[in-house]
């Protein structure tokens, strides 16, 4: 890496074509202008999102830097910065929220319209402007996050101070799939104490339902995949029974209610597929809440049965980022982890550098993988 003071040659994972794949490769990023920071990433998390880009489900400007989970240490601090100086601990966040939007100013940052207007859509910070170039050309961030390199520009509010203590290729995963399955079941569904849940989806955001319903007290937790090692993995973090959903032909509605007759009060998908979704609703109990949390491919329907809903007070409610403020979340989130509450070992399957992310990205396709951590090795 060489750095000047209009920019630094950095390394990462750029996704041109869906057709022949993501490569490392060499990128320009330009200095951290106003309200902005750079971030030398120490760790980067390969989440199920990154794969829905890489396989083309989600249509995102291209050519992009791929990643949106990320943790480093400010190396640069654009002007106007105030919360943030270089050598703070940072976890990366894709809802930098703008603070003045109707959803910033109604508390719900996790909702913000112009990281979707705006960042999300067009794939650049929030003046419209990319840091990232290749040979001369624009290249894309994506999620205002691109984790999936050696150092980032990000938006001011994109960075998380958190304490010094916490070991960044561990906490790395709260930015995205921890945040979004603990806040699904804390936040978003706000599940009570005692209550039976069923989390289908036992990936790194499944998990981390499971986690966030033992967090809650839940009474019975139902884990539910088509892999038996992850169901085993979710036994280690609070399941108290387990569904295999891998036979042909297997109605996952029915096998749950041979688990908990009558019906569950929550059930969580964290998948997002038409067939899941609709078991989540069939699932449930009187007064039951199904709770999507999964992001199905674009274009995708489900089916529910409206009688069914309406005479049995059930709901079925979306959950965004596990509707949480990132600035009081994400710390607290590190918190539950050094006081031992939280466990992230058991999510990591591995921990490789970050020009295999590559192969990372396959092994989640097939299945291989919980979370893979990218470690970057020069940081
Ligand atoms: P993952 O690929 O690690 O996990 C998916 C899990 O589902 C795996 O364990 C599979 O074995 C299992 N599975 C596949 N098919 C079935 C089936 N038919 N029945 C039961 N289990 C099955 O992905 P992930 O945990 O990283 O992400 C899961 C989804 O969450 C993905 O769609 C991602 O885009 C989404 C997500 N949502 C948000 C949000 O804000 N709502 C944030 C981050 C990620
Ligand atoms: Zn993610």
């Amino acid at each position: 890496m060489s750095q000047s003071a209009t920019g630094t040659a950095v390394r990462g994972v750029v996704l041109d074509e869906v057709a022949s794949g993501p490569s490392f490769t060499e990128l320009h990023l330009a200095a951290p202008g106003p309200n902005e920071v750079e971030v030398t990433i120490a760790a980067a998390g390969v989440c199920g999102s990154d794969l829905h880009v890489a396989l083309g489900e989600w249509n995102v400007p291209r050519p992009v830097v791929l990643g949106h989970e990320g943790a480093g240490v400010v190396t640069r601090v654009g002007e106007n910065v105030t919360s943030l100086e270089e050598g703070d601990h940072v976890i990366l966040t894709w809802m930098p929220q703008c603070g003045s939007c109707r959803q910033c100013n109604n508390s719900r940052p996790w909702q913000c319209e112009q990281v979707v207007e705006v960042i999300e859509t067009k794939g650049v910070l929030y003046d419209g402007t990319t840091r990232w170039s290749r040979n001369g050309s624009a290249v894309h961030h994506f999620a205002g996050v691109s984790s999936f390199a050696e150092k980032v520009v990000v938006p001011e509010s994109g960075a998380i101070r958190i304490r010094r203590d916490a070991p960044l290729d561990a906490v790395v995963l709260i930015g995205c799939g921890v945040a979004t399955g603990v806040g699904a079941v804390r936040n978003t569904a706000a599940v009570p104490a005692g209550a039976s849940v069923a989390v289908i989806g036992c990936g790194g955001v499944g998990l981390s339902c499971v986690q966030g319903a033992r967090l809650a007290g839940a009474g019975r937790i139902v884990a539910v995949d088509v892999n038996p090692d992850k169901l085993e993995v979710a036994k280690r973090l609070g399941a108290t029974d387990t569904v295999d959903a891998g036979a042909e032909g297997a109605d996952v509605a029915e096998l749950l209610r041979d688990v908990v007759p009558g019906g569950l009060d929550y059930v969580f998908d964290a998948i997002g597929r038409t067939s899941t979704t609709e078991a989540s609703v069939a699932a449930l109990a009187i007064g039951g809440t199904a709770v999507v949390v999964g992001l199905p491919p674009e274009g995708t329907t489900a089916r529910f049965d409206p009688l069914a809903l309406s005479e049995s007070s059930r709901r079925i409610i979306g959950s965004h980022y596990g509707s949480i403020d990132p600035r009081r979340d994400i710390p607290a989130l590190v918190d539950l982890y050094t006081e031992g509450e939280l466990d992230l070992e058991t999510l990591i399957s591995a921990r490789r550098p970050l020009s295999e992310a590559v192969e990372a990205l396959e092994d989640l396709k097939a299945g291989r993988a919980l979370r893979t951590v990218l470690v970057n090795a020069q940081p």
